[in-house]
């Protein structure tokens, strides 16, 4: 864990308002020029990290230096120094339904809202355009036929993976252009259970054919074979997975697509036989049942296990393996043997599902990848899963700032100041030809001497002017990567062609047990896959709207001018004035107001004091009355 200065400045980073991005005053952080004198005076509650480095929530009472004293929820007064708080969110956001209301978009303000509504059951968040899933490892009543129909007939817009399967569908009937369930998380997560569940909606709404029901089954054939357990997942799928949905024009589901991001073999051993650890396989049933199994004989098998041939001229030069290289070997061949078997049998599964007359090209796909990982050592698997979620995460920018640009052109306001963050320089990292990692790990692979150190050096001298690359010691070396081809770039083409839907999942616990709300756990996810980046970056241009009506009738009664009768933008207008917000602070957009962060949380405050004040004037008057 870093500590906790690191990690309010970290926060603090995300939060967009703030002038600077490290900011180190109170008033920089809470973002809209107030004065310390005026949070003291609004006692504004705040998050202050705590020596356990875990957030404590607190009022301001004083303010001395560079000190705070800050009275927590638990009744403790505590002084801390200024640069450890983090402005908190005023109560009437508490668990709000997309973190995109949150006035302060922080770390202590975004694991507090998700575990708000986790220990209500509430599994469900949207991050702006991205629904989060917290995955509750217990049965929670959000599912079936009510739920089904109450999505179908809008009446409800809680955050519900029905709310983005209905999406993709009724976006998919009104353009008539394909779109994609993109389902990412860790281990455990509940990727496939989320993709499960959507399925279901789909096949609620396509139904009628019968083949919704070989659709869902597909499911436990390719779990059967495609998972296992492991120590995140008691049933872990070990294959990352597309499944189309083909519908009729009329929306009716006409056929599906499955793409797909050798036990013997485990059991057999090696014995070393010389001082240079070469090797031969020990004669043992798990070599003889394996032969069998593949059909060829035993010492060939045997053979193949632990030699290398080579060709030099005309002639094939026969190595001896070492240890290390013989078990790579068995289990490479162990790796392609249940491959091929997998492709088998979706290719049997694809034959069943497909149905002559789908022709239409609509379709929904739901596709359950990997979230980046990051471990403390990391392998082959790791570099491969980032450097997909990688691609995904720029398809997701673009999509975002679409749909951004989208609404602010339609509301008529200007929206070049937005800024974004880019992982273009990331994937050229990877890309890059001759000189990104890919290529030069292709090269490097040709090469009889490579070795990973080799490897390790020509990164080193070739990538090292890359800000996302980090070299290390001996072999090591580090990507960061944006958060925080194989097949892949088909993938992408094809996802690119389909409107997206982003789903999220998080695991709460490492035990896999239901009401246990790990905020490290939590926390690391979030930065992995780039939630909070994703909330900031919807954020990053003007994330609270209101229209004009909304917005005057909330606020006009704060107005020293009666303005009652004049229409709701001139009434909008002379509050911000009122108020002094500072112009570049919101835009007037055709029928909204568009905010920057912190702003409406500032007129909020005043709200609630006027209110408080008219509230204890009429006491006073009855009490008078009386
Ligand atoms: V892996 O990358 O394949 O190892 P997933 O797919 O992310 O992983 P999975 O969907 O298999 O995780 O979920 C793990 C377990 O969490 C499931 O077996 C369920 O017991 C539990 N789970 C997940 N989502 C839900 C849910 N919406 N409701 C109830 C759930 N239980
Ligand atoms: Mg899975």
């Amino acid at each position: 864990l870093e500590s906790c200065e690191e990690r309010a400045d970290q926060s603090d980073s995300l939060d967009f308002a703030a002038p600077s991005p490290v900011a180190t005053s109170l008033e920089e952080k809470f973002g809209w020029g107030d004065t310390i004198d005026c949070v003291l005076k609004k006692k504004m509650r705040v998050w202050c990290c705590l020596p356990d480095t875990k957030w404590g929530l607190g009022k301001i009472q004083s303010v001395s230096g560079g000190d705070a004293n800050v009275l927590l929820s638990d009744g403790k007064v505590l002084t801390i120094s200024v640069e450890n708080l983090l402005p908190a969110n005023p109560d009437i956001l508490d668990g709000v339904d997309d973190l995109i209301q949150l006035s302060y978009l922080n770390e202590p303000s975004v694991l507090q809202n998700l575990q708000y509504r986790y220990s209500r059951d509430l599994v469900y968040t949207k991050a702006g355009p991205v629904l989060l899933a917290v995955n509750p490892f217990k049965k929670v009543s959000l599912y079936g036929n009510d739920f089904v129909s109450a999505y179908r007939q809008k009446l409800t817009d809680s955050p519900h993976v029905y709310a983005i399967a209905d999406s993709a569908y009724s976006e998919m009937m009104r353009d008539g252009v394909n779109q994609s369930i993109i389902i990412s998380g860790e281990s455990g997560a509940g990727k496939t259970e989320t993709a499960k569940i959507a399925m279901q909606y789909l096949a609620a709404l396509g139904g009628g054919s019968g083949i919704e029901y070989e659709i869902l089954q597909t499911n436990t054939i390719l779990e059967s074979f495609g998972n296992a357990k492991t120590s995140r997942n008691n049933n872990s799928s070990r294959f990352g997975k597309l499944i189309e949905i083909h519908f009729s024009s009329a929306g009716k589901i006409c056929g599906a697509k499955i793409q797909t991001s050798v036990l013997w073999l485990g059991n057999i051993d090696f014995s070393v036989i010389d001082n240079e650890n070469h090797v031969e396989v020990v004669l043992s049933e798990g070599v003889v049942n394996a032969a069998n199994l593949l059909g060829c004989k035993v010492p060939d098998l045997m053979l193949a296990l632990s030699t290398h041939k080579i060709q030099a001229g005309n002639d094939n030069i026969v190595q001896k393996l070492t240890l290390s290289q013989a078990t790579d070997t068995r289990d490479a061949l162990a790796k392609s043997i249940y491959a091929s078997l997998f492709d088998w049998l979706v290719e049997q599964i694809n034959k069943s599902l497909q149905m002559g007359k789908c022709r239409t090209g609509r379709s929904i796909s739901i596709l359950d990848i990997y979230g980046f990982e990051s471990f403390h050592k990391n392998s082959f698997e790791q570099f491969c899963i980032n450097y997909a979620n990688e691609r995904l995460q720029q398809h997701f920018n673009r999509h975002l700032f679409k749909i951004e640009q989208e609404e602010y052109t339609e509301d008529g306001i200007d929206w070049t100041n937005v800024q974004f963050v880019d992982n273009t320089d990331c994937l050229n990292l990877f890309e890059k030809k001759p000189l990104g990692l890919l290529s030069l790990l292709d090269e490097e692979s040709t090469f009889p001497k490579a070795t990973d150190l080799t490897f390790a050096n020509k990164l080193k001298q070739h990538l090292s002017g890359s800000l996302c690359f980090k070299g290390g010691s001996g072999g090591a070396f580090r990507i960061c990567h944006y958060a925080g081809e194989g097949q892949l770039f088909k993938l992408m083409q094809w996802l690119g062609n389909t409107t997206p839907h982003f789903i999220r999942c998080i695991k709460p616990n490492s035990k896999q047990l239901p009401g246990i709300y790990q905020h490290d756990l939590v926390l690391e996810q979030l930065r992995c896959c780039g939630v909070l980046e994703v909330v900031r970056i919807s954020r990053s241009g003007y994330p609270t709207r209101m229209t004009h009506q909304q917005f005057a009738e909330r606020y006009s009664f704060l107005l020293l001018e009666n303005l009652a009768s004049q229409d709701p933008l001139s009434v909008s207008v002379a509050v911000l004035q009122q108020f002094n917000v500072p112009p570049e602070m919101y835009q007037v957009g055709y029928t909204k107001l568009f905010f920057r962060t912190g702003q409406v949380a500032a007129l909020e405050d005043a709200r609630n004091h006027t209110l408080q004040g008219i509230i204890w004037v009429q006491k006073k008057f009855r009490g008078h009355q009386a």
